[in-house]
């Protein structure tokens, strides 16, 4: 953490890079990185985008100022780039292009299965979210926070940890949380625009796709696929859908995994999976993927029926259920 203090006082441009498909957690963290930079050492970092930001997360401070890619030159050469939430390199797209031509690299995260791809690389799979790192670094390097930088931070917090129902809630969540309730920010404001701002289009989407699910093994296993056309029927543009329809499915008792299969293009799918108790990273792992142990996903190169009969395969083959 020392090093990182001294190397952003010596570099004149820093690059902050959110990861593909971004979820509050990773632009919360980068948010709040460029406001506690800014703040620090009266520096402006630039921030980019890799995929569009989820309208739920266009209220956090500074978002406005971030770069998509495509709007990027790529030829621009930083001092240092720092991940954040970028469980692995090639989770930032074009982005990577950037991060391999800068001078220095870190990398800020909390995903177990993050193999240490930059400089420097801070890891601490314990935190609930890479916000929770950040908040650590502060504290350990007297780095002040400011209202703005709370609410980005809170904003991560509460969204990679569920609104703090997941198991990743520890007593240091609560309490860095605290204080930066200390610093101003409105939970409930905050909790409103993260879970209480859907779109009707998109609960409509979930209660058909939560609807047409399949259930195996004494209902344990527990999926739903969601195909391209079933987006175009419901006009919904699909950004952000997939945790909470895999997470409504976890919530029936007797699921023990839930996964979602969405059709990416014409044969390649995505899963995202949950479970209360099993491993499900260790599958996502086997197609390439990865994330956390009851929270994983990956990319799969089947057609969404197949992929779902792959999962399934796996799930047996490794006798989770
Ligand atoms: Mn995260």
């Amino acid at each position: 953490m020392e090093q990182l203090n001294s190397i952003i006082k010596a570099s004149k441009n820093i690059l902050l890079i959110s990861h593909i498909n971004p979820d509050g957690d990773t632009l919360g963290s980068m948010c709040g990185l460029y406001s506690l930079v800014k703040d620090n050492f009266k520096k402006k970092c630039t921030m980019v985008t890799v995929s569009k930001i989820p309208q739920t997360y266009e209220f956090l401070p500074y978002i406005d100022e971030a770069v998509f890619i495509e709007n990027m030159d790529l030829s621009r050469e930083f001092d240092l780039a720092i991940c954040v939430d970028v469980a692995a390199i090639d989770r930032c797209g074009d982005a990577q292009i950037l991060f391999n031509k800068a001078k220095s690299t870190i990398n800020i995260d909390h995903h177990g299965t993050n193999p240490e791809y930059a400089q420097i690389n801070i890891i601490q799979p314990e935190a609930s979210a890479t916000a929770e790192v950040l908040v650590d670094i502060s504290k350990n390097l007297n780095w002040q926070i400011s209202k703005k930088t709370a609410e980005s931070l809170y904003t991560a917090i509460v969204t990679d940890t569920g609104n703090f129902k997941f198991s990743n809630v520890t007593s240091r969540t609560m309490k860095f949380c605290a204080e930066l309730l200390e610093r101003g920010v409105n939970s409930s404001d905050i909790y409103q625009k993260c879970y209480e701002s859907n779109s009707k289009n998109m609960v409509l989407f979930q209660s058909y796709c939560v609807n047409k699910a399949e259930f195996l093994n004494d209902d344990k296993i527990a999926y739903t696929i969601v195909y391209k056309k079933d987006l175009e029927k419901f006009n919904y543009n699909g950004e952000d859908f997939t945790d909470g329809l895999t997470e409504k499915l976890r919530a029936i008792k007797t699921t023990e995994i839930a996964f979602v299969i969405k059709e990416l293009s014409q044969s390649v799918s995505k899963v995202s999976m949950r479970s209360r108790t099993k491993d499900v990273a260790k599958i996502c792992s086997v197609f390439g993927g990865g994330g956390h142990k009851l929270a994983a996903g990956s990319v799969i190169k089947a057609k969404p029926k197949q992929a779902a009969a792959l999962i399934l395969e796996e799930i047996k083959k490794q006798n989770l259920c």
